[in-house]
């Protein structure tokens, strides 16, 4: 894609999903405008957006199509070396992700490919899978560490993190998760593993590479305490902080991240109502994963009756990682949230929209209303469903990047 310099400009001749209201926050045949990057007006009336349109050059014909805040994806390992499709065969063929696991497969495979590759390299492997997420109309992306599981790797990883962002002009969040799994060389060592993963904690803080805390807090990963710890440590250095919670059985994960006034609890299919309650009262925000159910074809489904009732927003991600979701469209992953879980696609899109951006502390994003930045996605589309419905293809007709205009 091609950058174009649009700090000031307008689209018009489009339909517009602002999410702002029920029903889409509908607004047909609408006309947005934004300087600086940021929304000066959204509306449908041609005479008072007029005196933003001034010194508006071109204002770019949106064909008739739709417009929504451009998609955020709140999950993703996307910085990783290789792939394990060789893994996807052998579970096709009957081991179970545990067994390949227990074999030194599954993350400590992607561990050991991804230490040994050089910075350069794991930016050159990681740039195609970003640029897919970009390409399907997602301009901000969360990034985790997780298979370094030393302090240099876990700082490779981050720094990849960083650089990608630079590179795409996406904005990119990253996330520390050191506490992923167990690394070899330390094998039955768990909480000292732990003590470690804290200790580079600050380190890696220092040089400007961690936004968030996370850890992998279940009986394949690290125990409720351990993951205590770590979210101690975490805030005493003023880190937010998440988990992947609840996945496979319901050990409190994602109540240990609302005691913690945590950013999000993700998977959560095992969360207890009581955990749903806290995690309303903490403004925690659940985040779904439905490719790693899918892939792993799981059957126990996120308590998401509850997660209504008590008001919990609910975000979908594509969870990108090497073993249990090569998922490189959050479309695609707003689909399997609605055929899976039962979303409704109005749901699904404030899951990659403005619960999105909640996840992951971001306040200026995913609506469209004056004062938030002008990153949007117009799709050549007649119904704002219509992003559920297709599974691939290419609806996206452009990408704005806090107003600047990638042309797909
Ligand atoms: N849960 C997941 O879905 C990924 N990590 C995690 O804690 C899986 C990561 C992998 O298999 O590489
Ligand atoms: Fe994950």
């Amino acid at each position: 894609m091609k950058r174009h310099d649009h700090q000031h400009g307008a689209i018009a001749h489009v339909h517009l999903a602002t999410l702002n209201g029920p029903d889409y926050g509908v607004i047909e045949n609408g006309i947005i405008v934004w300087r600086n990057g940021h929304i000066v007006y959204v509306g449908n009336d041609r005479a008072a957006a007029e005196p933003y349109l001034q010194d508006i050059d071109t204002v770019i014909d949106g064909q008739g199509g739709w417009l929504t805040p451009a998609l955020i994806d709140s999950h993703t390992h996307l910085v990783f070396a290789g792939n394990r499709a060789e893994e996807a065969e052998q579970r096709l063929r009957g081991a179970s992700y545990a067994d390949i696991a227990k074999a030194g497969g599954g993350i400590l495979s992607s561990v050991r490919l991804t230490r040994n590759a050089s910075e350069d390299a794991l930016f050159a492997e990681s740039l195609p899978r970003l640029q897919a997420l970009l390409h399907d109309g997602v301009a901000s992306v969360e990034i985790k560490s997780g298979y370094g599981l030393d302090c240099d790797s876990e700082r490779k990883m981050l720094r990849v993190a960083r650089r990608l962002g630079a590179e795409t002009g996406m904005t990119v969040k990253t996330t520390y998760l050191a506490a992923h799994a167990l690394p070899p060389e330390y094998a039955g060592r768990a909480d000292d593993y732990i003590e470690a993963v804290c200790s580079w904690m600050p380190i890696l803080q220092a040089e400007g590479l961690i936004d968030a805390v996370d850890v992998f807090c279940e009986g394949i990963g690290f125990s409720p305490s351990q993951s205590r710890r770590l979210f101690e440590s975490a805030r005493s250095l003023g880190l937010p902080v998440k988990a992947h919670a609840d996945q496979l059985s319901d050990l409190g994960g994602a109540a240990l991240v609302a005691e913690f006034s945590g950013l999000s609890a993700d998977h959560v299919e095992y969360s207890s109502e009581d955990a749903v309650r806290r995690m309303a009262t903490a403004g925690t925000v659940a985040v779904l994963l439905p490719g790693a159910f899918h892939v792993l074809r799981e059957t126990q489904q996120p308590p998401i009756e509850a997660f209504r009732r008590h008001h919990v927003p609910m975000a979908v991600a594509t969870d990108c990682n090497p073993g249990t979701a090569p998922l490189l469209s959050l479309r695609l992953a707003m689909a399997l949230a609605c055929t899976h879980f039962r979303l409704t696609p109005e749901e699904a899109l404030r899951g990659a929209t403005i619960h999105a951006a909640r996840a992951l502390g971001l306040h200026d994003r995913g609506t469209l209303a004056v004062g938030q930045r002008a990153d949007f996605a117009v799709w050549d589309i007649r119904h704002p469903a219509e992003l559920c419905y297709w599974l691939g293809g290419g609806l996206l007709r452009h990408l704005l990047l806090c107003g600047n205009d990638l042309n797909p």
